[in-house]
């Protein structure tokens, strides 16, 4: 008799997760299902769903031919009720199981839901992280400030990553200030690998085609890759030919160039395909060998066991609220720009190109450019987090949320950031080419051709004086716009505001 329904979710995608190591082949069914919610909940891009599917079908293959009883729903089967939830429910009467073990989800919807299914459910603590959401709300409790650089310092203790017994290898434990190079005149690198649709891939690609056809973004070329070893050959590539200019020009974005030097292998850790740790042993060994210098390989690890790790740790610290957080009241309904039709703001423009088509943008183009944009434009910030929650391949929303409401938005007041990502069109031309092939001029501050970046940030700022003026960290550019002349500042501000009031009647701006 079948005892227990093991749930696989689309990203558990590997050997290791708690629910498979704590079950049993003999008496024990695993239940993976492709289900219209879970696509749609947010019009999730093309590629990311082929994506997702295509994992799913391959490492249930995967898991059939390692001797496991695997009840797989495609998205077609006519029995299919159309939720994760309905799923167990219909798995559970066909096998007469009486119980569900699941490792915990990425979401506090998944996770309620679990808990309000009328079947016991265990939900395992995901061990695939560094650190438990115990751990980190033991590390938090007490604290004034979450700061990300004293959390991962206890990550680096903890694994042992580039640690000489307990200092810092080379004495430093961050060595952020090397990473901040522009653009470089020539790309040594391709970027990712891309793998040749296979057969199950291709029968994905086209159920993919004829279901989700409405949703923004390209689905061919779909070159991502779809299991395991398709993973560790693009982990590998990226170790050999991009980690060791990595740091140099993380920074770094380009008219021509869609990756630069990152490893665009988010997809492929979120979904299980690789494992955080064996990714960073990787990016070390590379460093022992003398293959990778020191900024770049301490700078890559940071990011997985420092920020992806505190991240999540922050989206389940703060409670199933924080995603609807709006501390800026910032209403502006997105533009249709985000959704591809044309702009004038060739950075913008850049941006959103390369993600419906990729599914992907590296992170100061989201930060930066599409970020930086929405918060100083005064955009409501969950209609923001809906849009990246559907266009990278990588969002779940255990860390898309703290990156967009709590990094980009501030719109959890600060928890994230101790003060706001925002920046003149100054930072975006010192860090990429885009300024130049565009239709206004970056250094104009006002009147004709005056860059929208320069007229909204200190719009922005003006409008939040009383929230930020006392920042230490911002004192400066209040003290540079008290200097300018008024009249200055009222054009500025009067320009801003026809600026925002064309861009939302929908005229090319
Ligand atoms: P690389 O630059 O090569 O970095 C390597 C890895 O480090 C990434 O794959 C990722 O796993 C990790 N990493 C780097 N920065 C972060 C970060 N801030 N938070 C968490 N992990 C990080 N990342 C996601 O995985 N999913 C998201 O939904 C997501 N949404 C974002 C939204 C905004 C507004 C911003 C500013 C950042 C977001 N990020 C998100 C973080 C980051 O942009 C992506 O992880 C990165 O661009 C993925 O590309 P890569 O693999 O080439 O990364
Ligand atoms: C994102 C996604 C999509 C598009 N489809 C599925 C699916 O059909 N089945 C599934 O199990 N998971 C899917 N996911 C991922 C979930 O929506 C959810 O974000 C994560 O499981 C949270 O950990
Ligand atoms: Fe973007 Fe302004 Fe530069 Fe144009 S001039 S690319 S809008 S920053």
């Amino acid at each position: 008799m079948v005892k227990r329904l093991i749930l696989i979710l689309g990203d558990q995608l590997n050997d290791q997760v708690a629910a498979l190591r704590e079950a049993d082949k003999d008496s024990d069914v695993v239940v993976m299902a492709e289900v219209s919610d879970e696509a749609s909940y947010v019009r999730h891009h093309p590629k990311k769903i082929a994506f997702l599917f295509a994992a799913m079908r391959k490492f249930a293959t995967h898991l059939r031919t390692a001797g496991w009883t695997v009840h797989y729903t495609e998205l077609d089967d006519t029995e299919n009720s159309g939720s994760l939830t309905g799923e167990l429910l219909r798995r559970a009467e066909q096998t007469g199981a009486h119980s569900v073990v699941v490792t915990e989800p990425g979401e506090w919807r998944l996770i309620r839901a679990f808990d309000d299914l009328p079947l016991p459910v265990t939900q395992l603590t995901d061990d695939r992280f560094i650190s438990s959401r115990a751990e980190f709300a033991t590390w938090a409790d007490g604290r004034k400030q979450l700061r990300m650089e004293y959390f991962y310092r206890d990550m680096r203790r903890k694994t042992g990553l580039l640690m000489e017994g307990d200092q810092p290898e080379r004495g430093k434990w961050n060595f952020d200030h090397d990473n901040r190079k522009a653009a470089p005149d020539d790309v040594t690198h391709d970027g990712p690998p891309q793998f040749e649709p296979d057969d199950i891939t291709q029968t994905v690609l086209d159920l993919v085609t004829s279901r989700f056809d409405n949703h923004f973004g390209d689905l061919h070329p779909f070159w991502f890759a779809t299991d395991r070893d398709q993973a560790l050959q693009a982990l590998n590539q990226f170790i050999t030919d991009a980690l060791p200019l990595f740091g140099d020009y993380q920074d770094a974005m380009l008219n021509e160039n869609r990756f630069l030097y990152h490893a665009v292998i988010g997809q492929y850790l979120n979904a299980g395909l690789l494992l955080p740790l064996e990714v960073c042993q990787a990016a070390e060994d590379a460093y022992k060998d003398g293959h990778a210098p020191i900024n770049a390989v301490e700078g890559f690890i940071r990011q997985i066991i420092g920020w992806r790790e505190y991240m999540r740790g922050i989206y389940f610290l703060e409670g199933p609220d924080y995603p609807q957080r709006n501390q800026l009241d910032h209403q502006r309904a997105l533009p249709d720009l985000y959704w591809g039709a044309e702009t004038k703001m060739h950075c913008l423009s850049k941006a959103v190109e390369q993600t419906q088509a990729e599914a992907y943008a590296h992170h100061i183009q989201r930060l930066m450019v599409t970020g930086n944009f929405a918060l100083i434009a005064g955009l409501n910030p969950q209609e923001v987090a809906d849009w990246y929650l559907a266009v990278y391949a990588d969002a779940y929303e255990w860390v898309e949320a703290p990156n967009v409401i709590g990094m980009s938005q501030f719109a959890d007041g600060g928890i994230v950031g101790s003060k706001p990502y925002v920046s003149s069109g100054n930072y975006i031309d010192k860090m990429s080419n885009y300024c130049k092939s565009c239709h206004y001029k970056v250094k104009t501050k006002i009147g004709d051709g005056a860059c929208p970046f320069n007229l909204l940030y200190w719009s922005f700022l003006n409008r939040h004086r009383a929230l930020f003026e006392k920042n230490p960290r911002m004192a400066q550019m209040y003290r540079t716009w008290d200097r300018m002349a008024n009249d200055k500042r009222e054009t500025l501000l009067s320009e801003a505001d026809d600026f925002l009031t064309k861009m939302s009647a929908g005229e090319r701006v």
